[in-house]
This record gives structure tokens, C-alpha cells and sequence, in this order.
């Protein structure tokens, strides 16, 4: 049984203070998070020729992919993406709205590897879906823009 003498309610109060400040500590540091500063971030995309025979595989119009699946910024960054082709077919890179793109880049040539610069400002959180209009679903992926 406990006994409610000086002693236990200092020790009580002492342990209760702490239970809370540990409490109010985490939910201010769940409730504080300053914003990540916006920056240009400079992101290197590639065509690639995977090279194998997509006639043999179920669901696949061709084999070509995106060197990056997936491409991360935050909120208030400015993307500049860096584009190219070095294969032997056309490819796009496509976006609906609110981030709507559709850059083609011809086939490399003998002395050429076609090139774009896309620019972005990620204004709108979420993850938004980029693809090649002549090689979905393969050559596919997203633009995460964290909030
Ligand atoms: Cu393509």
C-alpha cells in the first residue's frame, strides 16, 4: 500500500512532470518543422535501351525505361531536369497538369545525342507521374514534391 507522505508526493510529482515534459517535448518537436530552404536542384535523366525482346514479356510495349524512376524534391525547389537520349528511337517526357510537359527528343544520330532542359517549380505537394508517350508503361515514373 502507499502511503501519501511527503516523500512519495515529491517523488510522484517529480515523475508525473517528467511523464508530461516528455509528452509536451515530442509533440513540440512533431508540431515544429521549419520548412526546408527552396533550392535548384539539377537532376540527370537518360533514355535507356534495355535491350532485351519485350515481344516475349506480358504487358510490355517496349524495353525502354527512365534512368530514374523516381525523382525527390521538396516544396519551393525549383527542378531543372537534364534530358537525354543516347538510343536509336524518339522518346518524350511527359507530364499532365499541374506540372504539364511534353518534351520530344529525337533519336540519337551518328553525331548527335539529342538533349532537353525541362524546368519545374515544384509549387504543388504530391507525386505526379512522368512517362515517355511511345514506351508507357515501361519507361515510367514520379516526381515526389514534398509538402
Ligand atoms: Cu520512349
Amino acid at each position: 500500500m502507499v502511503t501519501w507522505n511527503p516523500r512519495n508526493i515529491i517523488a510522484t510529482a517529480v515523475l508525473l512532470s517528467a511523464l508530461v515534459a516528455g509528452i509536451i517535448g515530442l509533440g513540440v518537436s512533431y508540431a515544429y518543422r521549419p520548412p526546408p530552404a527552396a533550392q535548384t536542384r539539377d537532376f540527370y535523366l537518360f533514355a535507356v535501351d534495355q535491350s532485351f525482346n519485350s515481344s516475349l514479356a506480358t504487358g510490355l510495349k517496349a524495353d525502354y525505361d527512365f534512368s530514374a524512376n523516381v525523382i525527390t524534391v521538396n516544396k519551393g525547389d525549383t527542378l531543372m531536369i537534364h534530358f537525354y537520349n543516347p538510343t536509336d528511337e524518339a522518346h518524350t517526357f511527359t507530364m499532365g497538369s499541374p506540372y504539364t510537359s511534353d518534351v520530344v527528343l529525337p533519336a540519337m544520330t551518328s553525331n548527335l545525342i539529342s538533349s532537353a532542359n525541362i524546368t519545374i517549380t515544384a509549387t504543388q505537394a504530391g507525386i505526379f507521374h512522368y512517362y515517355c508517350r511511345f514506351h508507357s508503361p515501361s519507361m515510367s515514373g514520379n516526381l515526389v514534391v514534398q509538402g
